[in-house]
């Protein structure tokens, strides 16, 4: 069948077993029907010269394929759950649910809008990059119909512990929108760095971007890299949230203007493990002069965001009520500026609205933590498995209140976890000695990708209680860009393959699938973690 080689798993899928294939080569015209696909399409030509070295050189009349808006044939498809994070409607201008016919005559590709269209085309470009042997991919005949099962399936990229230059954040959006992901979330704030320019505050990046974890060099992107980011993000159907974390997490905005330390006490200790500081008081006008500065010069530089991340999480050492009075008093300033409020799943311990998107982490016991005695400061500790126990209502509180939930639990979507497959190559044994977080158990690919989003989340009983899926990918153990890579790839198609199949996961049918896209990895330049869990070409 032709989209065994797909990743995420294609919906729907028949036909053609004793048709002729079509050949696609480098002479293949791929022609629009409408000016409204016109770019779609010039995006498509150019990612597919990235996967596979192939230049196109279009012969008119050859067998070729048609791309147009339309949205017949795609309602076998359910439509996505859930919330898009650029606030578009899911059965309208959001929708994503395409399909392709592919005869040896020629391939259709359509849906109602563009984006479905570029998705449709993303599963084109895989199925030529996979197919491809010489000059020439055999596409088997077949009609394929699609559609996401959540409408926001991201990635959460930390930008702090590791500053990633703009050329790897691209690189990692064309990751994204190579397995249907349609979201960017950037952790730009936390204690070791801020990393976007504000403009009515200056010292958070003439100050506050200096350093990174460990030894690291600091940096920020300046207006101009985060327009060019957006609009980049943007064609590929992308959309970038940005996250500015408060109360807790602060400690380089305080450095920056360090007369919002409490109690004066400017917090230096940010290395990794910190039990207090880099806390925002809220009974504070200067706080709130601050955070209203930061809301004004950040929400313009996200124009296609509906909602606005403000973390929420590990407040570590402050009142509960000084959390709850920070997080609603937040919130009430990012919807005045007509935004939708996102949080970790702590802030779901304030009074959160139907429309706020609680993103949820915590899936470790609090007796799991206990593991961590002598090798953390037991003050820490007992923070730490503080907020474990608290994290237990946190889920059905945001239901309660009629919130969606962000799937990010951490065992099965923290890309940060230590490679759990061995790696039949020394050197990438070694990465795998040095890579995640060490705290954590390592994880095995199969564990991120053969499980059900509401099966395997405690509360969870329906894709209705769910905004999307998430991974997140922190970075206090990347030292480089390889190294970025080496825990996005093999695993993050997976997460991708979570957020948009309806069907379970088979591993040893999956395995395959995801053997066949290092190919197109190894065209693209990226960096791959090589597990010998999976037979790869
Ligand atoms: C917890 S996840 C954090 C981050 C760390 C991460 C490491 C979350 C909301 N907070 O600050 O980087 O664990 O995996």
């Amino acid at each position: 069948m032709t989209s065994t080689a797909i990743v995420p798993a294609v919906a729907g899928a028949s036909g053609g077993s004793g048709d002729c294939p079509f050949l696609f080569t480098a002479a293949t015209p791929v022609v629009a029907a409408s000016d409204a696909l016109t770019s779609v399409v010039r995006r498509f030509v150019d990612d597919l010269r990235r996967d596979t070295g192939l230049e196109p050189a279009p012969e008119p009349g050859a067998p070729a394929v048609r791309v147009r808006l339309g949205a017949d044939g795609i309602e076998t498809v359910g439509i996505a759950a859930g919330v898009r994070a650029d606030g578009a409607a899911v059965d309208g201008p959001g929708d994503e649910r395409h399909a392709l016919s592919i005869t040896a005559d020629g391939i259709e590709v359509w849906g109602p809008t563009p984006e479905a269209v570029h998705r449709g085309l993303t599963t084109l470009r895989q199925l030529v990059a996979t197919q491809l042997r010489g000059a020439t991919a055999e596409l088997a005949a077949a009609r394929l119909v699609d559609g996401p099962r959540f409408a926001w399936r991201g990635l959460s990229l930390d930008v702090v512990r590791t500053f990633h230059d703009v050329d790897t954040v691209q690189r990692v959006i064309d990751m994204c929108a190579l397995y249907k992901l349609n979201v960017l979330h950037l952790h730009l704030t936390d204690d070791q760095g801020w990393r976007i320019e504000v403009p009515a505050r200056p010292a958070l990046t003439e100050v506050g971007a200096r350093g990174a974890g460990g030894d690291r060099p600091g940096g920020f992107y300046s207006l101009a890299d985060m327009a060019g980011l957006d609009a980049y993000a943007a064609e590929r159907f992308v959309t970038i949230v940005p996250e500015i974390d408060m109360p807790g997490h602060a400690s380089a905005a305080i450095r920056s203007y360090p007369g919002l330390a409490p109690a004066g006490v400017v917090p230096s200790d940010v290395e990794g493990l910190a039990v207090a500081g880099g806390l925002l008081d809220p009974s504070r006008d200067d706080v709130w002069a601050f955070v209203e500065d930061v809301l004004d010069g950040v929400l313009p530089q996200f124009p296609r965001s509906a909602y606005v991340h403000l973390g929420g999480d590990e407040a570590f050492g402050m009142p509960s009520s000084a959390h709850i009075a920070f997080v609603e008093q937040a919130a009430a300033l990012v919807r005045g500026r007509g935004k939708k409020v996102v949080g970790w799943q702590e802030a779901a311990r304030a009074e959160v609205d139907a429309e706020t998107v609680v993103q949820h982490w915590i899936d470790i016991p609090a007796a799991a933590a206990e593991s961590l005695r002598g090798r953390v400061p037991n003050a820490f500790l007992d923070i730490l498995i503080d907020n474990l126990r608290a994290a237990v209502d946190d889920v059905p509180r945001a239901l309660a209140r009629g919130a969606r939930v962000l799937l990010s639990p951490s065992a099965r979507l923290y890309l940060d976890r230590p490679h759990g497959d061995d790696s039949v190559d020394p050197a990438q044994n070694a990465v795998r000695a040095r890579l995640g977080m060490p705290v954590y158990p390592p994880a095995r690919l199969r564990d991120g990708v053969a499980w059900d989003v509401v099966a395997d989340v405690a509360h969870i009983e329906s894709d209705d209680q769910v905004a999307g899926v998430e991974a997140a990918v922190w970075c206090e153990t990347v030292t480089s860009r390889s190294d970025l890579e080496l825990l996005l790839l093999p695993r993050l198609p997976g997460a991708a393959e979570r957020a948009w199949s309806a069907r379970p996961t088979e591993w040893d049918e999956y395995r395959h699938r995801l053997a066949a896209q290092a190919t197109l990895w190894e065209h693209r330049g990226w960096e791959w973690y090589q597990a010998d869990s999976v037979a790869w070409p």
